[in-house]
C-alpha cells in the first residue's frame, strides 16, 4: 500500500498540553510519525510519497472562512500581545453565556473557536494542518484513480475539528475534507468509519444533516470519555441526514470481541448504504497500553480488523487520527494496513 506524507507535518511541535492541571509534553507529538515511518519501512509496506501541495484547496468547502483566518493569524497575533506561553483557551461561550457574538479580543475569539483547552497552538501549527490536509487529499486521489487502499499519514489529526472549532489535537477535519473532495469528483456515496478511541464529533457535526456521507463511529462512551458532549447512540442524524449517523459508544475495558461486533455491524450498515468509497479515521488509541484511553485491543487485533475492512471490497482511504502509545504506534498502524493488504 502507498503512504502519503510530508515532513511539514512536523512543523507542529507545541510544548504544552493542559493535562491534570499541569502543562505536560503533548501526547500528540512528532515522534508518532517518525515511529510509523520506521515501521512502514521495516515491514516493507510500500512506497512513501510526497503529496501535491494545494494551499487552502478543500478547506473552505468544510470550514468557516473566519475560523480559517483566525487560525492562520493566531500565533502572530498571540506573539504581538507579548504572551510568554502558547495560546490555550481560558473562557468559552458556555451554556449560560451568548454564543452569537464573536468578540474582537483575541482571548475571547480563542474560546469561541476552540472546543477544548488541551490543544495548544505553536508557530507551525497552521502550516502543519495544511500539510495534513494535503496528505489526506493525495491519498484520496490515489484511491479514486486506482482503487484499493492508500494511507494518509496525517498529522495533526482531524476528526474532532468541527466547521468552526479546533480541539482534541485537531484543526482541519481531514476525513471530512477528503469525503467532500470525493463527492466533488463524482463519488455519489461516501462512508466515513471512525475507529479512533474518541468519538469523531467534528465529522459527525459536519455531515449530520446529509444523506450522501454516512458517518459511523466506535468509541468510548461519551458519558465517561472525551469529548463528553457528543457520541451517544441516540444521535442518528437529522433532516435528510436522519439515519446516516451511527454511534457505537462502548464501556471502559472493552476488548476486541465486543469491539469487533460493533465493527461488523457498522460495516453491514455501510454496505446497505451503498458506499462507493470508505474513508477510515484510523486512530489506534484503542490499544490496551494507550495512556489516555480505556479499551484493551492488542497488536494482533489491528491486523484482524484490517482484513475485515478489506472484505468490504470498497476502495479505502486510511487517514491517521489518534494513538498515543508511541513505542507501539508503528506496529499497530502498520498491522491494520498490512492486514488490509493481506485480506
Ligand atoms: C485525535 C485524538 O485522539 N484526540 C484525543 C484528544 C483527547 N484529549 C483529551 C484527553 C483527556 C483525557 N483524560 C484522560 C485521563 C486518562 N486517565
Ligand atoms: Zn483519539
Amino acid at each position: 500500500m502507498l503512504t502519503f506524507h510530508t515532513a511539514d507535518t512536523q512543523l507542529r511541535h507545541p510544548r504544552s498540553e493542559l493535562h491534570g492541571g499541569q502543562l505536560v509534553t503533548p501526547f500528540e507529538c512528532p515522534e508518532r510519525v517518525e515511529i510509523i515511518l520506521a515501521r512502514i519501512r521495516a515491514a516493507a509496506l510500500g512506497e512513501v510519497r510526497d503529496p501535491e501541495r494545494r494551499g487552502l484547496a478543500g478547506v473552505l468547502e468544510i470550514h468557516d472562512a473566519a475560523y480559517v483566518e483566525f487560525l492562520e493569524n493566531l500565533w502572530d497575533n498571540w506573539q504581538a500581545e507579548g504572551h510568554g506561553g502558547e495560546p490555550i483557551p481560558s473562557i468559552w461561550p458556555a451554556r449560560t453565556l451568548r454564543g452569537d457574538r464573536i468578540p474582537d479580543n483575541l482571548e475571547g475569539r480563542l474560546g469561541y473557536y476552540a472546543l477544548a483547552a488541551e490543544t495548544s497552538v505553536c508557530a507551525g501549527t497552521f502550516r502543519a494542518a495544511l500539510a495534513s490536509k494535503d496528505i489526506a487529499l493525495a491519498a484520496t486521489d490515489q484511491v479514486l484513480a486506482h482503487g484499493g487502499g492508500a494511507f494518509g499519514l496525517c498529522r495533526p489529526p482531524g476528526h474532532h475539528a468541527a466547521r468552526d472549532q479546533f480541539g482534541g489535537y485537531c484543526f482541519f477535519n481531514n476525513a471530512a475534507i477528503a469525503a467532500q473532495h470525493a463527492r466533488d469528483h463524482g463519488v455519489a456515496r461516501v462512508a466515513i468509519l471512525d475507529v479512533d478511541f474518541h468519538h469523531g464529533n467534528g465529522t459527525q457535526e459536519i455531515f449530520y444533516t446529509r444523506d450522501d456521507v454516512l458517518f459511523a463511529s466506535i468509541h468510548g462512551d461519551p458519558a465517561l470519555e472525551f469529548p463528553y458532549y457528543l457520541g451517544y447512540a441516540d444521535e442518528t442524524g437529522s433532516g435528510r441526514g436522519a439515519g446516516f449517523t451511527l454511534n457505537y459508544p462502548l464501556p471502559p475495558g472493552t476488548g476486541y470481541p465486543r469491539w469487533r461486533q460493533a465493527l461488523e455491524d457498522a460495516l453491514a450498515r455501510i454496505q446497505t448504504f451503498g458506499a462507493e468509497l470508505l474513508i477510515v479515521s484510523l486512530g489506534v488509541d484503542t490499544f490496551a497500553q494507550d495512556p489516555i484511553s480505556s479499551f484493551t485491543l492488542e497488536s494482533d487485533d489491528f491486523s484482524d480488523y484490517g482484513g475485515l475492512l478489506k472484505r468490504t471490497g470498497l476502495p479505502t482511504v486510511f487517514l491517521l487520527e489518534g494513538g498515543y502509545a508511541v513505542e507501539e504506534i508503528g506496529v499497530n498502524v502498520v498491522n491494520v494496513l498490512s492486514g488490509f493488504d493481506a485480506g
